[in-house]
């Protein structure tokens, strides 16, 4: 348990500023400082010169703070240059937006199997988190799936309106299986750096890895990491399990309200949080994502949240556009609790569909996230100023 003391606000040349605040636990003993501003910082996902969303459109969007964006040239494990940081810092601020967030330095497979090699890997992830501090970056999302990443059935499904959205089938996952090398089902998403073979091989390492064994993993991979991440001070945001739900027998933990507790337990420190991704959480009926968002809005782990609206349906579920009204998400309600909770950190739209004949990147058009970033604009405007 920590409380967070009252911090003092004040005025310079018309600009509200906040005087960091001091974390300290039931004992008093200082945890940290937290160095944010008063509100939520809009960020948006950019892939780097090669994707066609250009940071030049990205900067025209109303209100854009922050890039969330990675280095792609390194093999998932290895330290990534200075250079290439560098690299992304200028981008990123020669088009007059900030480099603040990471989305992601990716985890390797041997850490989450705790294997041998884990500490070579960890190592090379705190080297990791070292030198992206150094280049200024506050907040760094990443997840723990084995194997998988997000997962999704069709990346083009075509809904009402002409527009095309992700859209995730329980009946056809269950049709696909990667141990099945003879299989030529796969799914978009898939690592395509594996082959079937690599994937089976990977797969098959897992049989024998219990839950409750991928909690160990993690644990000790949070026990490594997070003292560098408080002497840098850095957020470190796990963004949760995508669906939330164990898929082709892997275990997946990141999934629930109790679970997130589970997890941030494993260190009492505010620069060990998450990212609190709505639409990974929302395709799930049984998880109140307000309720979430504004329990650990206030207990100020979340410091990355991920908006974006899913319709349940009978066999799963599909990404729609972000207002309430098109997908079973409240988006106000949860934009309120996250308000209530004194959350200050990054906010991004996150995927969006593909509307007005743009091609490119699934999930990450320009035209969609650009319309969700206005109305999470306008949705925290109002919560604002209604609590005014
Ligand atoms: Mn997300």
């Amino acid at each position: 348990m920590f409380c967070l003391r009252y911090a003092i606000t004040f005025c310079k040349n018309g600009v509200i500023l906040k005087l960091p605040q001091e974390v300290v636990d039931k004992n008093g003993f200082n945890l940290g400082v937290l160095y944010k501003e008063e509100k939520m910082k809009l960020s948006f996902r950019w892939y780097g010169e090669n994707d066609p969303v250009t940071l030049e459109k990205i900067r025209q969007i109303p209100g854009m703070d922050s890039i969330v964006t990675a280095v792609y040239d390194v093999p998932v494990g290895e330290v990534w240059s200075r250079e290439s940081i560098a690299k992304l810092k200028k981008q990123t601020e020669d088009a007059g937006l900030n480099f603040e967030v990471i989305e992601s330095i990716p985890v390797h497979e041997d850490i989450k199997l705790g294997k041998p090699s884990r500490d070579r890997l960890i190592e090379n992830y705190c080297e990791n988190i070292r030198r992206v501090a150094e280049a200024g970056i506050k907040c760094i999302c990443y997840n723990f799936m084995p194997v998988f990443d997000w997962t999704r059935t069709q990346l083009d499904h075509p809904l009402p309106d002409g527009s095309t959205s992700l859209v995730y089938y329980q009946s056809q996952v269950d049709a696909v299986n990667p141990m099945n090398g003879d299989s030529d089902l796969t799914l978009p998403g898939w690592d395509a750096s594996y082959t079937r073979e690599e994937l089976a091989a990977i797969v098959a390492e897992y049989n024998e890895l219990t839950e409750e064994d991928l909690w160990d993993n993690l644990a000790y991979f949070i026990h490594k990491i997070i003292p560098v991440a408080r002497e840098c001070d850095v957020y470190m945001a796990i963004h949760e399990d995508d669906p939330c739900w164990s898929i082709f027998g892997l275990p997946r933990i990141i999934t629930d309200e109790k679970n997130l507790d589970r997890f941030l337990a494993l260190e009492d420190d505010v620069h060990h949080g998450i990212t609190l991704c709505t639409g990974s959480l929302g395709c799930s009926a049984k998880n109140d994502v307000a309720k979430m968002a504004y329990k650990y809005a206030k207990m100020g782990r979340i410091h990355f949240a991920h908006l974006r609206n899913v319709a349940l349906v009978e066999d799963g579920f599909e990404e729609r556009a972000h207002l309430s009204s098109c997908g079973s998400l409240d988006m106000f309600e949860i934009v309120k609790a996250l308000h209530d909770g004194g959350f200050t950190g990054y906010v991004r739209p996150d995927h969006g569909r593909m509307i007005w004949g743009e091609t490119g990147r699934a999930g990450y058009g320009l035209y969609d996230r650009a319309l969700g970033a206005t109305y999470i604009n306008g949705l925290f405007e109002a919560v604002e100023k209604m609590s005014k």
